[in-house]
């Protein structure tokens, strides 16, 4: 028998999973969408406020814990790029020493929160003791996310101190040789001593699609900031060769070979390798203000791609996986926000948007994002009340039995096993994708329940991940109260999830999502015009 949920939740299961090859539910009249009526708001229990306000004490709670962790990390490990709060002690991606990693990461956070002296002294530390000369192998995309992200939007946050800037420049000049491939691509490695792009090990032309598609924002921000047309150039071929790809249905697969900018016969995954290049197409067109129709046309095909693919029930074509990663949960506010800024007849829409001013197309995404949302915050209905890095499914004729599940329709790999270790899939690792989808979706509604939401993830991360002593955790297994912790708390928990939190409970002004434009590591930056035309259309 199928699950409670099952009509909402497999149009959801579906947009979530990985596409594999053969579409095995085909005709099944239990996986169709029914067609009600447009609303903004489905939920019973919405509590509409539009002119809403900032939740003091709840933003408090979100400082303190950010300062609980960065003052350990600043106690044990300053300057370090990663941090394991329960041995005291940090670490380096590379045996060649730091880049700032961490400290990059976080400054942004600890300007909008307003805290002075951490800044300084993270400032201090940029200004004097920081050095990219690390002749080591750097991921091209996570330095790009974090570092050259972090320097960028502290930059703009800091009226424009030019020390952020000149590093910024410093580090994007040793990076920009990894784009210096046959097809414009860039290599996934990046040595920034030799100024080398260097590839995997294994496979030495293989680059993921979020990797080679999540650069964009960063590197045109700092174009537009330097008038130098050269980063711009090379981050956007990059959507050019994607483009020309000839993606048949309009998704990528999560390879591409960097020699030849063919995508390579892979899995389809909104989710890891694959969920940032979906969210930089609509970024990208909100970066220059709506000015480049490529990026929306491409934007709009993808998520047309996405309904008829994805939620489709008779193509015969693909097989599902009914698996949902963590990471696809930055989908569901993308979906409200393209919704509201892509596919609406006005200019600005209200807020919640009334059905008058978004298209068929529109509300689509809208429905979509808003289910998302709402299947995410369920899989924080677990024992810890948080989220799991992979939730399945349940699906007919797969022999499991549902009802067992605590009457929910997913379920962690490995958890009906109970006394053995958990599986990787189990942990939550301070993962931002929900708050952030919910700050998205209470800009976009007023509609305090995101808020509530929000404020229970926080309270579940101080209960199950801090670390008395300073820092928090990330935890092995969300179904067992009892959790051991894992020794790292990842660099997106102070960049991301805190910040998320943090404007979850803000006023409507700060940082208003018609101005900014969060990158991918929630690094706000200025929308701005743009003077560079772009390279094809
Ligand atoms: C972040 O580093 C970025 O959001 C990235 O796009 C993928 N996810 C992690 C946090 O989960």
């Amino acid at each position: 028998m199928a699950p409670r949920r099952t009509l909402v939740r497999w149009v959801v299961v579906a947009v979530s999973a990985t596409l594999l090859g053969l579409w095995v539910l085909g005709g099944k009249s239990s996986v169709k969408l029914r067609q009600t009526q447009w609303q903004a708001i489905k939920a019973k229990d919405a509590k509409l406020d539009a002119s809403y306000t900032a939740d003091k004490p709840k933003q408090e709670a979100i400082v303190a814990a950010f300062k609980h962790a960065w003052s350990a990390y600043e106690r044990d490990a300053m300057g370090d790029d990663e941090y394991h709060p329960i041995g005291h002690k940090g670490s380096n991606l590379s045996a060649a020493g730091g880049i700032g990693y961490a400290v990059i990461d976080a400054i942004d956070t600890m300007q909008i929160m307003g805290l002075t002296s951490e800044y300084q002294r993270a400032r201090k530390w940029i200004a004097e003791k920081l050095t990219f000369d690390r002749d080591g192998k750097h991921n091209t995309f996570e330095t790009t996310i974090r570092v050259l992200g972090g320097l960028l939007s502290a930059y703009h946050l800091s009226d424009e101190d030019p020390v952020f800037l000149e590093r910024a420049v410093d580090l994007a000049d040793r990076m920009l040789p990894a784009f210096n491939t046959k097809s414009g691509l860039p290599l996934p490695m990046v040595n920034l001593h030799k100024k080398q792009g260097v590839g995997e090990d294994y496979n030495a032309n293989l680059i993921s699609t979020a990797e080679a598609t999540t650069l964009q924002l960063e590197f045109k921000y700092l174009s537009h900031l330097t008038d130098n047309e050269d980063y711009w150039r090379k981050a956007e071929k990059v959507m050019k060769v994607v483009k020309d790809a000839k993606i048949e249905f309009g998704l990528a697969p999560i390879f591409m070979n960097a020699e030849t900018g063919d995508f390579t016969m892979s899995e389809i995954r909104l989710g890891s390798r694959g969920d940032s290049y979906y969210e930089y197409l609509l970024k990208q067109y909100l970066l220059t203000n709506r000015t480049e129709a490529v990026y929306e046309q491409m934007y709009q095909d993808t998520m047309d791609a996405i309904h008829s693919t994805l939620r489709h029930q008779g193509g015969l074509k693909w097989t599902l996986s009914p698996k949902q990663d963590h990471l696809v949960c930055f989908l569901a506010g993308s979906l409200m926000l393209g919704a509201a800024r892509s596919r609406a007849f006005v200019e600005a829409v209200s807020v919640p948007p009334l059905a008058s001013e978004l298209s068929d197309a529109g509300k689509n995404d809208w429905n979509l994002g808003y289910e998302l949302l709402e299947t995410c915050i369920d899989t924080y209905d677990s024992p810890t009340g948080l989220s799991a890095e992979i939730v399945h499914f349940y699906v007919d004729g797969d022999g499991r039995d549902w009802k067992e599940n605590r009457g929910k329709d997913w379920y962690v790999k490995g958890m009906e096993f109970l006394g053995t270790a958990p599986s990787y899939d189990a942990r939550y690792i301070l993962r931002p994708e929900t708050v952030e989808s919910l700050f998205i979706a209470f800009r976009l509604t007023g509609d305090h329940r995101y808020r509530d939401y929000g404020w229970k993830i926080f309270q579940s991360i101080e209960k199950h991940c801090k670390v008395e002593s300073g820092g928090y955790a990330s935890i092995l297994d969300v179904m067992n109260v009892n959790t051991a912790k894992e020794d790292k708390m990842e660099t997106f928990f102070l960049s991301e999830t805190l910040k998320y939190l943090y404007l979850l409970f803000s006023d409507s002004s700060v940082l208003p999502l018609d101005q900014y434009v969060f990158n991918t590591e929630a690094h706000p930056f200025p929308i701005f015009h743009s003077g560079v035309r772009p390279l094809f259309s």
